[in-house]
């Protein structure tokens, strides 16, 4: 086995990743590089195996995005609108309450909930729309409010980050997604986003969720304009955000849909980059527990074969997504638990259904 991957070039990678040593940039920099996919899902599934056995989770849970009314109007988005635009909408409390009622009967732990940057919304109605959720269903999780969201609700609040956190814990918030994060590098969000908090911002925000007590997810959009560096600066700051923190629990890379976006003349991505982006990052980001393979996003096929190539994780049932459908997701809007729980099987791993914090409810 050895021998096929000296053949790909990575034999001194390999011996860095059994001896658990961190990877360079470089080292990185190789790995997306090469055009063996086998040799980087062999070295991703050493990690992936040393710190989730044959476990591969999946959650029951359901997505609610209250509003799509945003100020940032990024060009790889075709979620957010203008306000007054014909497809821009925004939800009341009644009718985000109404969306936890039909769903009562379901088992469903966690309710991930985000937005855009809406301009008039304010402070009170996020408030509301956890306490609301709680009313309904007082034993879910809520994983809502980007870290974007979170700084815009801060500033609405003439508050500090970490007031505003408590506030919103107090409320009802258990947890927050990983959205906004898209690419770091300045340039990136210069060219696609610049509107939009900085990457510096958004990481200051989630050490701030982290120092209260709040855990977080982070992702990365790619497949756009973004160069391999430019990914790679991206995975080693949040590298060293979790050396200092530790709350990190999830990576999720995002695969970019360019459907009704502004960078509609780009393609999509290719199996092989899903796969690469999944495999670097279980090798790079060596102090995140957990990677995802969104299945909404890259299709639950490739997130089952995924699961070979560092992922650990294919996220949940999901229902009723909208971001990257209106970006021109062909894929399903909800998986049944039944389905996820084959997939997971037919990969040879053992299907563990967890809550939001990775706590095991139920193993088949
Ligand atoms: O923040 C926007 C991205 C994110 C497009 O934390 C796009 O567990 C692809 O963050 N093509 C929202 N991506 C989704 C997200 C997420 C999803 C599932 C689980 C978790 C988690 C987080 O989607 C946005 C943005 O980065 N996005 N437009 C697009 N055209």
């Amino acid at each position: 086995m050895d021998s096929f991957i000296e053949q790909a070039g990575l034999g001194d990678i390999l011996a860095k990743v059994r001896n658990e040593e961190r990877l360079s940039l470089e080292d990185g920099r190789r790995l997306y590089e090469c055009p063996d996919i086998l040799a980087l899902g062999y070295l991703a599934n050493i990690v992936r195996e040393r710190k989730n056995g044959n476990r591969a989770y999946f959650i029951y849970n359901q997505h609610i995005n209250y509003s799509n009314v945003c100020t940032n109007l990024c060009k790889f988005c075709a979620f957010g609108k203008e306000k007054g635009h014909d497809q821009a909408y925004e939800m009341s409390l009644e009718d985000v309450k109404e969306k936890v009622r039909e769903r009562l009967e379901e088992p469903i732990t966690e309710i991930h909930m985000v937005g855009g940057i809406h301009p008039d919304l304010p402070y009170s109605y996020y408030l509301d729309l956890l306490r609301g959720i709680k009313e309904i269903r007082p034993d879910v999780h809520i994983q809502a409010f980007t870290c974007v969201e979170i700084h815009h609700l801060a500033e609405l609040a003439g508050k500090s980050v970490g007031d505003t956190l408590e506030e919103l814990k107090e409320a009802g918030l258990g947890s927050i997604p990983g959205g906004g994060a898209e690419v770091f590098s300045p340039r990136i969000r210069e060219l696609t986003c610049e509107k939009k908090l900085s990457g510096e911002g958004w990481l200051e925000v989630t050490r701030t969720a982290h120092r209260h007590g709040l855990n977080t997810n982070a992702t990365m959009l790619y497949g756009h304009i973004e160069t391999i560096d430019e990914r790679l600066e991206h995975l080693d700051a949040l590298r060293r955000t979790q050396d200092e923190t530790g709350g990190f629990l999830a990576f999720i890379p995002l695969s970019f849909h360019p459907k009704n976006t502004e960078l509609s003349q780009l393609s999509r991505t290719t199996g092989v980059d899903d796969l690469k982006n999944i495999a670097v990052a279980r090798l790079m980001l060596d102090n995140f527990p957990h990677i995802k393979a969104y299945w909404v996003m890259i299709g639950p096929k490739l997130a089952q074969v995924a699961l070979s190539f560092g992922a650990d994780d294919m996220d949940g049932t999901v229902k009723e997504e909208i971001i990257t459908h209106m970006a021109g997701a062909e894929t399903e809007q909800a998986l049944g638990h039944r389905t996820l729980i084959k997939l997971i099987r037919e990969a040879g791993r053992e299907p563990v259904e967890r809550d939001t914090l990775y706590n095991i409810l139920q193993t088949f």
